[in-house]
């Protein structure tokens, strides 16, 4: 218990200046500073961040600092850079900032410069991408590639699935791209029921090239290209992988010179940088591939250098542990207005709980505070005609993202207007609230009084004071992302940094995938008399065998 954080004098002195804020709103906070947004808020690699709408003064920042000192969070973003073991459950660095080190300094992993391995493997990239694209690549039949599919899941799926959406402007006009991550029949089916295999190249991407869903997907288009191409040797044409494991790559029929290596130092959700990213590179292009690694990179080096509250990752995560620790909120919406965001909610979903998701710090210390909240969200205006009833009345305190384009890549006059403006008043109006007396007068001027008035009245207010970022760009360009999804990663570290946690092991998710290969053998077997799990799965087991007719 002696190493928790929570033990610290700061922590302290933390939990008692929440008690202090915590009626506080606000509104009242605007009123009091009318440079209150100078104050709170700050740009960086094209990026604002307005935090001013957040339950906090100078103080708590002033705070919040001296946790950021005690933890010696700059003294781990050194370790983090210079490829320390920062992953100690898994003796492995995590090194997704050498992906995208665009100044090409050395970087050493066991004793070895990570970088000319990086640089080649971005060349093979290049080439192949730009064979896809130049149509000089050929299927089995002579045809030009027309769909990608990448399959793959996890990390291995949402970063390149997110990426390659939000970039959907500049893909290539011959090419489609698919993602394929769930093993259910209706994802790969449904796909292979809508392309021409003399068309399509399958990329099948995993780290460890074991994980049971993605082989079996793998395997089931295999099956299916075969049959339909009439020849084994089609493969080659047809199959790419993008893998840390050679031999395994090999075993299931790939030549190696058809893969595309990364290695272990790059976590799953932190590999969309590596060549996971091919789908991207080829639907793209190279170039902006490459330009989505500069906005990285540029956002790393501001990560590095600028002081903890001139610093965006470090600020966006210092608040996010003053919320979930002081304040114990569990759960944080990702609102992009920006509908080509339309999936940064479920890759961030990943990224954050994946890391975060944990109740032990480095030294297996249990921990007494609240830490990672449950990561979700919706592009804007939908989610305004569905959860964000919630935000404005609901019984949560929920911190809220609210991420901006200012322009839009298409032209269709007045959208972009309402866009802004509807994000704008959401964040005014979750901290503004109407109070008792405002709506009062609201319903007055409507002509309602007496009983309907007072009727009508408590379902009428907004008690306001929640709280939000909001972080406004121009406009998505390749290299806008890249900065935008290193803001979120380093945000991530920063608060795992406070909470003592190692945000790159995933052992839940190791659980999973063993007990998935655990019950197939049972539901596979002809007879119910061996079923030997808890009366809940056993049940359920039966009556899974007894009502399907499609036994394989
Ligand atoms: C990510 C996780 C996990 C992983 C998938 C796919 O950080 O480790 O989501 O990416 O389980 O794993 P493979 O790439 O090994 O198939």
């Amino acid at each position: 218990m002696n190493n928790l954080i929570s033990q610290s004098h700061i922590w302290t002195t933390l939990k008692n200046h929440q008690k202090y804020l915590a009626p506080v709103q606000m509104q009242d906070l605007f009123a009091l500073n009318e440079h209150r947004y100078e104050d709170f808020s700050i740009e960086a690699c094209d990026l604002l961040l307005d935090y001013s709408k957040n339950r906090l003064t100078k103080d708590t920042l002033n705070l919040l600092r001296q946790l950021a000192i005690k933890v010696d969070l700059e003294a781990w973003v050194q370790k983090l850079f210079t490829g320390e073991l920062v992953n100690n459950t898994e003796h492995r660095a995590a090194l997704h900032v050498a992906l995208r080190n665009r100044s090409n300094t050395q970087i050493i992993v066991n004793g070895k410069n990570v970088m000319p391995e990086v640089n080649l493997v971005l060349e093979k990239m290049r080439k192949f991408s730009n064979l896809v694209r130049d149509g000089e690549w050929r299927g089995y039949t002579g045809k030009t590639i027309e769909n990608i599919v990448n399959i793959g899941i996890g990390g291995s799926d949402l970063g390149p699935a997110m990426v390659t959406r939000a970039l959907r402007i500049y893909q290539h006009p011959r090419l489609h791209s698919y993602f394929v991550s769930n093993v259910d029949n209706s994802h790969l089916g449904d796909i292979l029921t809508r392309i021409n295999p003399e068309t399509t190249l399958f990329i099948i991407a995993s780290k460890t090239f074991t994980t049971q869903e993605t082989l079996l997907n793998a395997h089931t288009a295999r099956d299916w290209l075969i049959e339909k191409l009439g020849d084994e040797s089609a493969v080659a044409k047809h199959f790419v992988a993008v893998s840390t494991a050679t031999e395994k790559v090999t075993e299931f029929g790939i030549d190696p010179v058809n893969m595309f290596e990364f290695w272990d130092w790059v976590g799953g959700r932190y590999s969309l940088w590596s060549a996971i990213g091919l789908p991207i590179a080829v639907m793209v292009g190279m170039e902006r591939f490459e330009e989505l690694l500069t906005g990285a990179h540029e956002l790393d080096q501001h990560f590095a250098t600028a002081p903890i509250l001139e610093n965006l990752p470090m600020l966006m995560g210092l608040i996010d542990v003053w919320y979930s620790s002081f304040f114990n909120t569990t759960s944080q919406a990702v609102l992009p207005y920006d509908y080509t965001l339309k999936l940064f909610p479920a890759y961030l979903q990943q990224l954050v709980m994946e890391s975060l998701g944990k109740r032990v710090t480095r030294n297996g210390d249990v921990v007494d505070y609240t830490t990672c909240p449950v990561i979700w969200g919706a592009p804007g205006n939908n989610g305004q005609h569905a959860f964000y009833q919630l935000l404005h009345q609901g019984t949560h305190v929920i911190p809220t993202d609210f991420i901006v384009a200012i322009e839009s890549h298409y032209n269709l006059s007045e959208h972009q207007d309402a866009v802004l403006s509807n994000a704008l008043a959401q964040s005014h109006a979750l901290m503004m609230g109407r109070n008792l007396e405002k709506t009062k007068q609201n319903l007055v001027s409507m002509g309602i009084k007496d009983n309907d008035l007072a009727q009508q009245l408590p379902h009428r207010v907004f008690l306001g004071n929640q709280p939000s970022n909001t972080i406004l760009y121009k406009k998505l360009t390749p290299k806008i992302l890249g900065s935008l999804i290193a803001l979120y990663e380093h945000k991530v570290f920063v608060q795992s940094t406070c909470w003592g946690i190692n945000p790159f092991d995933q052992w839940g998710v190791e659980l999973g995938k063993n007990v998935a290969s655990m019950l197939l053998p049972t539901l596979q077997e002809k007879n119910n008399d061996r079923i030997s799990h808890d009366s809940s799965t056993n049940g359920l087991l039966n009556y899974i065998k007894t009502h399907r007719d499609n036994i394989l």
